[in-house]
C-alpha cells in the first residue's frame, strides 16, 4: 500500500456543487443514483473528473442527458475517470449497487440490528456512490429516501424534511435538502423501526429548534439524560463562544452497531447506543458523563467541523483538537473543573503519551498516512486538545476568544487548514508577543517533551533561580527535533503554604499567584526578585503543556504542595508523583531482591488524604487513587510487568491494613446518598466510597468483602453495583462465580450492561483471566461482528497490564488470532486491537520475542487490511 503525503496536496480539478441523491433501499441490494453538479475548478491545470469508489457495481452513467458507453469512461476497482467534461458543468449521473447487508466493517451504508445506518467520515461515501471523497468538496445535498414502509417507517437524511409519500408495493419515500454545503463525510441516512423522544429548544435570535433522539423501540426511558445534555450544549456553545445552532431540526439516532463513539453527521448525528441511553440502574456514573461529553461533542462540531471544515485529512485536529478541547471546557464548566483536567491529564498520560513514545507516533498535524482511518488518534484528538488549551493559556480567555471570533468571520463555510486556524489567533492578538512559529511545531513535532529542571534560593539577595531544560527524543522519521515553545503556568509556594508574589527580575510589578513563563530555549533561567523565602516551585500548574516534568523536588516538597498548592491539580499531582517514586523504588528494590517495605511516610499521607474526604469526596477519590500499572510502565525503560503489579497490589494492601477504620468510616459516610442524582457531589461520594472499598478489598478484609457482598447484591443504581461487582470478580470470593452468573442471568437483554460484564472479567488480574476471556468468545452475549462487544472483552483484555503481557506470550498468541479474524470483517476495529502490540520493545527479551512472532503472524496473514497492514508494519521497523 502506498503512503498519502500532506505535500502532495493539490486542490481537485473539478468542483462538485450540489449532489442529489435517491436511495431504493430492498432487502439484499439497495440502488443509488447520484446526480452531481459539477463545475470547472479554474484555478488548476486542466484534468479528467476522478471519482473514488469502492464496491460499487456501476450500472449506468450520464452526462447531462447523454448515456455514457464503456468507452466514454475508466472504471478500476477504486475509481471511475470521465475526459471531456463542459468547461461550463454538468450534471453527472451515475447509478450504482451496493449491499448494506453484508457490509461488516460498518463503513458507507450498513445494517444494524435490521435498521440502515451510515457512516461515512473519513473515506466511507466511496462505498455509496463514486463521488471526489475528500473534504475540501463542498456541496448542499437532496436525498430521496424510498424504503418499505412496515419494516422501515423512520427515513432519515441530513437537513429539512421538505417532502414525503406513499410508493407502489407498500412503500414510502422522504425526502431532505440541506442548506448548508458540506463535505461528503458529513452525509448520512438512517432508515428503520425506530421511536424516539423530542424536546425544543429555542436559540438565543429565537430559533425554534424540535430535538430528537431516535432508538430501538424499548429504549426510550433512556434517552433522558442524552436529551439534557444535548440542551445545555446549545445553551453553553451560545454563552461560552457565541455559536448558535442554524437549522429547524437537530436529530440524533442511536445504534448498537458503530465503530466509533459518535457522528457529528450535520444535523442528523447517529452515535453509539454506549454514548446516548442511560437509566441509573443500567449505566455508571462514567456513563452519564461520558454521555453529556459525547452529546456536547458532536453537537459543538456543527461549527467547529461542518460549517468549518478540514482541507484534507492530514488537518483532522484543525476540528478535533479543537472539538475535544471544547467538550472538556463544557465539562468542567457542567460538573467539577479540576476533577475533570485530572480525569483528562491521566488519559492522555496513559493513552498519548504511550503513542508518543512508541512506533506509531505522529505530530498532530500528520504527514503521512497509509490509512486515514488509523489516525484517530489520541494525538490527533486529545493532545490535539492540549495544543488549543496552550493558546488559551498563552492568549488568556479573551485572547482566545478574539482569535476564534476571527476565525469564523474569515472561514465560514470553507476547508482549511490549521495553519488558517493559526492565522486567526495571531492576527486577532497582534499585541501578544507569541513567537509563533515555534508554537506551530506543537503541529509538526511528534513526541512528548521532557521538561527537567531545579531552583535556588539566595537569601541575601531574596532572589529565586529556576532552571528549566527541555528535551524531545526522536520519533519515527523525525530524528531531530527544535525546541518547542512551552507555556509554563507557575506560582512559587512559601514556607507558610501560600502564593508569594512573582516579580521577574527587571520587572516593576509583582503578579500575585499563578503567571505563565514562556519555556522557549533548550535551557533558560527565570529569576525571580524579592522573594521573602525559600520557596517550593508549583509548575505547570492545571498541567499548561503536554510535557514530562521531573523537577529535583524532595519527597518533603512534594508532601507540602499535597498539603498547600492553591492549585488542585498540583495538590494532585504531588501525591501522584510521589507515589510513583515510591512505587518505582520498591519494583526497583524487588528486582534486587531485597524485600519491598512501604514507607510510613507514604502511608501517612495517605491517611491525611483520607482524613479530607468529607471537603472534597470527588478529588479525595482521584487523589487515593494509585498511578496505574500500564502508566508506571512507561516510566521504566524495561517494564517489569510482575514487578510492578506485586508493588502496587503490596502498597494498595498495606493502605487497607493501615487505614481500615478511616477507609471503613468513609465508606459508610458516604453511602446511602437518598434519591440517586448524578449531580457532581453525588458521584464524589460514590466515586470516594467505592475507593474505599476497593482498598479494603485490597487488604482482603473480611467486612470488606462482606460490603462489597452486601453492595453487590442490593445497590440499585450500576455505579454501584458493577464497582462491588468488578472487586468480587478480582477477587478469590466463593460468591464470585455465583455473583457473576446472577448479573449476566438479569442483564442478558441489555447489550450495554452486559460489556461492563465482559468488561470486569477482562481486567481482572487474577491468573485465570486468559483462559476466562478466550471461553467468553463463546458466550451467546459475545458477538466479534460488534465493535462494543470488542472493546469490552479483546479491548479491555489488552489493557490489562499483568494478564495481557503474563509470561509466555499467551495474551500476544490470543490478540494475534483476534486481529487475523477481525481483518476479515471489520479492518479499523481489528487495527485499533493491533494497536496494542505497539509498545513491544519496552518488555523483556522473552516477551518481546513473543510479541514479534505474533505481529509477524499478522504481518504474513493474506489480504492483510491497509488499517492493519500499516500499524503491523510500523510496529516491526
Ligand atoms: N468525527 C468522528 C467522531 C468525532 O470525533 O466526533
Ligand atoms: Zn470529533
Amino acid at each position: 500500500p502506498k503512503a498519502i503525503l500532506l505535500k502532495d496536496y493539490v486542490a481537485p480539478a473539478w468542483w462538485i456543487d450540489t449532489v442529489d441523491l435517491s436511495f431504493d433501499l430492498h432487502e439484499g441490494e439497495t440502488i443509488v443514483t447520484a446526480r452531481l453538479g459539477i463545475r470547472r475548478n479554474h484555478e488548476v491545470p486542466r484534468g479528467p473528473l476522478v471519482l473514488d469508489g469502492q464496491e460499487l457495481e456501476l450500472l449506468s452513467v450520464a452526462v447531462g442527458s447523454r448515456p455514457l458507453g464503456p468507452d466514454d469512461y475508466a472504471c478500476t476497482p477504486d475509481h471511475l475517470t470521465l475526459n471531456d467534461l463542459p468547461d461550463d458543468g454538468a450534471v453527472v449521473e451515475m447509478v450504482t449497487r451496493i449491499h448494506p447487508e453484508s457490509n461488516t466493517a460498518l463503513e458507507g451504508l450498513y445494517k444494524s440490528s435490521g435498521n440502515y445506518c451510515t457512516q461515512c467520515e473519513a473515506e466511507g461515501f466511496r462505498k455509496i456512490t463514486y463521488f471526489q471523497d475528500r473534504p475540501d468538496v463542498m456541496a448542499t445535498y437532496r436525498v430521496r429516501v424510498e424504503a418499505n414502509r412496515q419494516a422501515y417507517p423512520v427515513l432519515l437524511s441530513n437537513g429539512n424534511l421538505v417532502d414525503q409519500g406513499d410508493a407502489a408495493d407498500g412503500r414510502h419515500w422522504a425526502l431532505w435538502e440541506d442548506p448548508w454545503p458540506k463535505p461528503c463525510y458529513l452525509f448520512a441516512l438512517v432508515a428503520g423501526k425506530l421511536v424516539h423522544i423530542e424536546d425544543r429548544y429555542r436559540t438565543r435570535s429565537g430559533r425554534d429548534v424540535a430535538l430528537r433522539i431516535y432508538v430501538e423501540p424499548g429504549n426510550e426511558d433512556k434517552c433522558g439524560h442524552a436529551m439534557e445534555s444535548l440542551i445545555k450544549s446549545m445553551r453553553w456553545d451560545e454563552e461560552a463562544y457565541g455559536l448558535e445552532y442554524d437549522l429547524d431540526i437537530f436529530n440524533i439516532v442511536a445504534v448498537g452497531d458503530f465503530n466509533m463513539g459518535a457522528m457529528e453527521n450535520k444535523s442528523l448525528n447517529i452515535f453509539n447506543t454506549k454514548y446516548i441511553l442511560a437509566r441509573p440502574d443500567t449505566a455508571t456514573d462514567t456513563d452519564f458523563l461520558g454521555i453529556e461529553t459525547v452529546v456536547a461533542h458532536e453537537y459543538f462540531h456543527n461549527w467547529t467541523g461542518n460549517r468549518v471544515t478540514c482541507r484534507d485529512w492530514f488537518q483532522l485536529s484543525l476540528k478535533e483538537g479543537l472539538t475535544v478541547f471544547r467538550d472538556q471546557q463544557f465539562s468542567a464548566d457542567m460538573n467539577s473543573a479540576p476533577v475533570k483536567r485530572i480525569q483528562d491529564v491521566t488519559r492522555l498520560r496513559q493513552v498519548q503519551f504511550a503513542e508518543d513514545a512508541g512506533p506509531t507516533a505522529h505530530p498532530v498535524r500528520p504527514e503521512s498516512y497509509i490509512e486515514i482511518n488509523n489516525f484517530y488518534t489520541p494525538t490527533v484528538y486529545e493532545k490535539g486538545a492540549e495544543v488549543l488549551r496552550m493558546y488559551h493559556t498563552l492568549l488568556g480567555a479573551a485572547g482566545y476568544r478574539r482569535g476564534i471570533d476571527l476565525y469564523f468571520a474569515r472561514h465560514d463555510g470553507q476547508a482549511v487548514t490549521t495553519d488558517d486556524f493559526l492565522a486567526a489567533m495571531r492576527d486577532a492578538n497582534p499585541d501578544r508577543a507569541v513567537d509563533w512559529d515555534q508554537f506551530r511545531r506543537w503541529y509538526a513535532q511528534a513526541g512528548t517533551p521532557a521538561v527537567s529542571g531545579e531552583g535556588t534560593y539566595d537569601a541575601p539577595s531574596r532572589t529565586y533561580r529556576l532552571t528549566l531544560r527541555q528535551t524531545l527524543a526522536p520519533t519515527p522519521g523525525q530524528p531531530d527535533k527544535r525546541p518547542m515553545l512551552i507555556p509554563v503556568s507557575m506560582g512559587l509556594v512559601g514556607p507558610d503554604g501560600r502564593d508569594l508574589p512573582l516579580k521577574l527580575a527587571g520587572e516593576d510589578e509583582a503578579v500575585t499567584g499563578t503567571r505563565v513563563l514562556a519555556l522557549r530555549e533548550a535551557e533558560q533561567d527565570f529569576t525571580f526578585t524579592g522573594v521573602a523565602a525559600s520557596p517550593v516551585p508549583s509548575l505547570f500548574r492545571g498541567f499548561s503543556a503536554p510535557v514530562k516534568l521531573s523537577f529535583d523536588y524532595t519527597d518533603a516538597d512534594l508532601t507540602f504542595l499535597m498539603a498547600h498548592d492553591s492549585d488542585p491539580f498540583n495538590r494532585w499531582e504531588a501525591g501522584q508523583t510521589l507515589a510513583a517514586r515510591l512505587l518505582l523504588g520498591l519494583v526497583a528494590d524487588r528486582a534486587a531482591g531485597h524485600d519491598m517495605i512501604v514507607p510510613a511516610s507514604f502511608v501517612d499521607a495517605i491517611g491525611q488524604t483520607l482524613s479530607r474526604a468529607g471537603e472534597d469526596p470527588a478529588f479525595t477519590a482521584l487523589a487515593l487513587t494509585l498511578p496505574s500499572e500500564n502508566y508506571l510502565g512507561q516510566l521504566m525503560g524495561v517494564i517489569d510487568v510482575d514487578g510492578i503489579h506485586a508493588a502496587r497490589e503490596l502498597v494498595r494492601g498495606t493502605i487497607g491494613r493501615s487505614h481500615r477504620a478511616s477507609l471503613l468510616a468513609t465508606y459508610h459516610g458516604n453511602a446511602g446518598q437518598g434519591a440517586f442524582s448524578v449531580s457532581p457531589e453525588a458521584i464524589g461520594r460514590r466515586a470516594v466510597k467505592n475507593a474505599a472499598l476497593a482498598y479494603l478489598m485490597a487488604a482482603g478484609d473480611g467486612e470488606g468483602r462482606a460490603l462489597a457482598l452486601a453492595q453487590y447484591r442490593t445497590a440499585t443504581g450500576m455505579t454501584d453495583v458493577i464497582a462491588a461487582l468488578a472487586l468480587i470478580a478480582d477477587s478469590d470470593m466463593p460468591e464470585r462465580a455465583d455473583a457473576l452468573s446472577a448479573f449476566a442471568a438479569k442483564w442478558r437483554q441489555e447489550p450495554l450492561v452486559m460489556d461492563k460484564w465482559f468488561m470486569i472479567q477482562a481486567t481482572s488480574a487474577r491468573p485465570e483471566t486468559l483462559a476466562e476471556v478466550r471461553a467468553l468468545l463463546s458466550h451467546p452475549g459475545f458477538n466479534i461482528r460488534n465493535p462494543n462487544k470488542v472493546y469490552a472483552l479483546i479491548g479491555a483484555f489488552t489493557g490489562n497490564a499483568v494478564a495481557f503481557h503474563a509470561a509466555g506470550g499467551a495474551g500476544y498468541e490470543f490478540l494475534a488470532d483476534r486481529v487475523i479474524e477481525l481483518n476479515r470483517l471489520n479492518p479499523q476495529v481489528a487495527s485499533r486491537m493491533a494497536k496494542a502490540f505497539a509498545r513491544w520493545r519496552n518488555y523483556d527479551a522473552e516477551r518481546q520475542a513473543a510479541a514479534k512472532v505474533a505481529l509477524e503472524r499478522v504481518a504474513h496473514t493474506p489480504d492483510l487490511s491497509r488499517d492493519v497492514y500499516e500499524i503491523v508494519s510500523r510496529s516491526l521497523e
